[in-house]
């Protein structure tokens, strides 16, 4: 009996233990289950649990709904030098804000929310200026859409003190109405691109004006949040405009590369353009670019950026009539010895014919509907950047920031300055200042 006894009853616990194990397990995956479905995460558990014991830290950023593509990408620059700092002193990465909803993108009838960086950068080449995640790696690291505290940057409510400009930042009482609103279980509520499940803990407003680094130690000693996101992130400046940290990360924002295959491929067949026959050497790896001004060519056309919409809605007097940009382009045609004109703009219907008329012979890269689908207008406004950056000369539209980033784009590959900062001039202009020339720090 008592060997039977002795026998059974290990048996007995044994299975006991073995049902109290597996309802445990059933329960753990029904939570996780759970979890995951309120969560909508959970994609790499190995993910999150190499993130928690690396303690790192997730610097978020959003900028002001009106802003334009390149505006943000300069914004882009200006969260990378904080990062850089902010690194000095902790394991920070930077969460890539997804694309959509721009003012610019107006193309009917296509889905142009909750676009990853990877649809027009690479993200390799970012990765290799600092550590970077998309939106939606961060949903899955940091084990779901909960951003622990926002920062809404603002100005000071009192303006400068003593109308004197100095560098500060305080946490301060919200000036304007917050963009977010709380939900039953107190968590905030707001666009974060488009991820209606995303909320946070808890949303304030930062007084800050100086430049973008200016925010580390508060980050790093005030804020003991691991996911901090900065709303309105253009309020601040760049640390050092031009200098060899914002160059590095100018450098760093590769055009990804079915954008640069597709627009080169339009350049071969309809511009008479390869890199070979214009010199403008290229490297995936943008670190080993380092082209000599002057060394290359270009192809055989003159560039235009001609920006109309909002630019001329204002009566500008520094942007040109349809007349007076055909009758530059005319005239610059003459000049470089060049028959062909390839022309990057955001005209509407109307104008568009009209310049059409006045320049039957200007060359468009104008997509199917498919490809427009598939590329979005993002896309199709850096196969026109990326074509005006390739060509032997090129002329854009006087303070817009799509004209700037061409710059920058022809200053990488290495072309002469005479050939990159020039812009149309109003009708009635006076003055018409050229653009600045800013040159590369290796
Ligand atoms: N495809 C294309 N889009 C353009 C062109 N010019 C302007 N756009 C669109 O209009 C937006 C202009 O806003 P932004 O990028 O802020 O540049 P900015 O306003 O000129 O400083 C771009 O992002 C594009 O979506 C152009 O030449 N080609
Ligand atoms: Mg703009």
């Amino acid at each position: 009996m008592a060997i039977k006894r002795g026998f059974v009853f290990p048996f007995q616990r044994t299975l006991r233990r073995y049902l109290v194990l597996i309802c445990i397990i059933f329960a753990l995956k029904l939570a996780s289950a759970s979890v995951e479905e309120a969560f909508r995460a959970g994609q790499s558990t190995l993910s999150q649990v190499a993130a928690a014991s690396r303690d790192v830290r997730y610097l978020l950023y959003d900028v002001n709904p009106p802003e334009g593509f390149n505006l943000r990408r300069d914004v882009y620059i200006r969260m990378a030098s904080l990062l850089k700092t902010l690194r000095k002193e902790g394991d920070w990465v930077l969460v890539l804000p997804p694309w959509g909803r721009l003012y610019h993108w107006q193309s009917p009838d296509i889905h142009q929310v909750r676009i990853p960086w990877g649809e027009f950068f690479s993200i390799t080449s970012l990765q290799a200026n600092i550590p970077v995640i998309e939106y939606e790696e961060f949903l899955a690291e940091s084990g779901g859409p909960f951003i622990d505290q926002i920062l809404v940057l603002q100005s000071y409510a009192e303006g400068w003190t003593d109308g004197k400009w100095e560098e500060k930042v305080h946490e301060r009482p919200c000036i304007e109405q917050l963009m977010y609103s709380r939900d039953k279980q107190g968590y905030y509520r707001g666009w974060f691109w488009g991820y209606e499940e995303t909320r946070a803990l808890n949303a304030t407003c930062l007084s800050a004006q100086g430049h973008a680094s200016m925010l580390a130690p508060m980050l790093q000693n005030k804020i003991t949040a691991t996911s901090v996101m900065l709303d309105r992130a253009e309020a601040v400046l760049h640390d050092h405009y031009a200098g060899k940290d914002y160059w590095d990360t100018r450098r760093s924002m590769v055009f990804a590369k079915h954008l640069r295959i597709i627009a080169d491929e339009f350049r071969a067949t309809f511009l008479n353009s390869t890199d070979k026959e214009d010199q403008t050497l290229y490297n995936e790896d943008w670190t080993r670019i380092k082209n000599k001004l002057g060394s290359s060519r270009g192809g055989p056309y003159l560039g235009v950026h001609l920006r109309r919409k909002d630019f001329i809605w204002g009566h500008r007097e520094d942007v040109p009539s349809l007349k007076g940009a055909v009758k530059k382009i005319h005239s610059l045609l003459m000049k470089l010895k060049l028959e062909m004109v390839f022309v990057a703009t955001d005209a509407d219907g109307e104008e568009l014919a009209k310049l059409k008329r006045m320049l039957p012979e200007m060359v468009r890269y104008e997509p199917s509907w498919e490809d427009l689908e598939l590329l979005k207008d993002g896309g199709v406004a850096i196969i026109d950047q990326w074509i005006c950056a390739h060509a032997r000369y090129f002329i854009g539209t006087s303070v817009s920031t799509f004209s700037f980033r061409i710059h920058e784009e022809r200053e990488i590959l290495g072309f002469d300055p005479k050939t990159t900062y020039n812009r149309f001039c109003g009708d009635d202009e006076s003055g018409c200042e050229q653009p600045t020339h800013w040159k590369i720090v290796y």
